[in-house]
């Protein structure tokens, strides 16, 4: 399979694919009641899919095996290859009765209108940009559904320059940050579900108003650590093809880990990345964690 390029759409660069059916997903109709779980790609995605699902279901460990994450919580922008829904994310939504839990990569202002005409609820998850490039870096080494990330110096630079799915994490996490009290946004962060899972999930839960008793919440926390997902073919995408996602050269589940950064970069590539970080989130009070004490 021929490795998609990017396209930008308002001025953001986008899977080719995506960009090419713009419209479909611009003109997405949210309904009251939908849950929007927002991302940029490598954040947590699929634990906080994995999280909400147990939490929706009453924590029924059986019927979050009914198949795997991408089904059960659909793309929306996915519009093309066809391979991991029959049909484009859009469709199957457009399908599904109300009320639905959404996945998207969008960064805030290319989300459909709708889900603020509807007061929609999102669940956004935030991670720290050393650990979200690295871990990038490699889903783009065994990923066929994009471009080519190249060596790691090569791939950090167009992190940095924000010429990557999705655009700038920078835009991205600023983006949903200064928006989150205009709607009913929870904003997480990936190294807080590290540090105090049992503390992150009862948030979750709170927000989705579904409150667990002390054991469903054990329970919860212990059906989604990394190794309980790593090792569930629901949620580790070894359900996917190999032309499609390539195992070998990287798991999708892969470390898990807040720091391992320090393993990528350089001295020369780490002061340069602070440098610029200093730049790009100078106007900002947003503040993410690189390690954990
Ligand atoms: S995607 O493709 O954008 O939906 O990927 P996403 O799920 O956002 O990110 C994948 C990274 O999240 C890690 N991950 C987890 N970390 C800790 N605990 C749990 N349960 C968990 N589930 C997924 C996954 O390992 C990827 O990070 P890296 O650093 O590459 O290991």
């Amino acid at each position: 399979m021929e490795r998609p390029k990017l396209l930008p759409v308002h001025g953001v660069a986008m899977l080719d694919f995506i960009a090419r059916e713009w419209s479909l997903v611009e003109s997405f109709k949210a309904r009251p009641g939908d849950l929007l779980i927002a991302t940029y790609p490598k954040a947590g995605t699929t634990w906080i899919q994995e999280i909400v699902d147990l939490i929706q279901s009453g924590v029924d460990v059986e019927h979050c095996k009914r198949g795997p994450v991408y089904e059960r919580i659909v793309f929306m922008e996915w519009t093309g290859l066809n391979v991991m829904t029959s049909r484009k994310g859009v469709e199957v939504l457009n399908d599904l009765p109300s009320p639905r839990t959404i996945k998207t990569h969008l960064p805030y202002q290319l989300v459909p209108p709708s889900f603020w005409d509807n007061d929609c609820k999102v669940i956004y998850i935030a991670r720290n940009a050393k650990d979200n490039a690295v871990s990038n870096f490699h889903f783009g080494r065994m990923n066929k559904m994009e471009p080519e990330p190249g060596t790691w110096e090569e791939y950090l630079h167009r992190f940095m320059t924000g010429n990557v799915c999705f655009g700038p994490w920078y835009d991205h996490v600023t983006g949903w940050w200064n928006v989150r009290e205009q709607h009913r946004i929870l904003y997480l962060f990936y190294e807080d579900m590290k540090e105090d899972p049992m503390r992150e999930v009862s948030r979750i839960a709170d927000f989705l108003e579904r409150p667990l008793s002390e054991q469903q919440l054990r329970e919860v926390v212990k059906l989604s650590t990394f190794t309980m997902m790593r090792d569930n073919p629901m949620t580790n995408y070894t359900t996917l093809p190999t032309e499609c996602l390539d195992h070998s050269v990287s798991p999708f589940m892969r470390k898990g880990e807040v720091g391992d950064w320090r393993n990528h970069f350089s001295a020369a590539q780490l002061e340069a990345f602070e440098q610029d970080y200093k730049e790009k989130m100078a106007g900002t009070d947003l503040r993410l964690r690189d390690s954990l004490p």
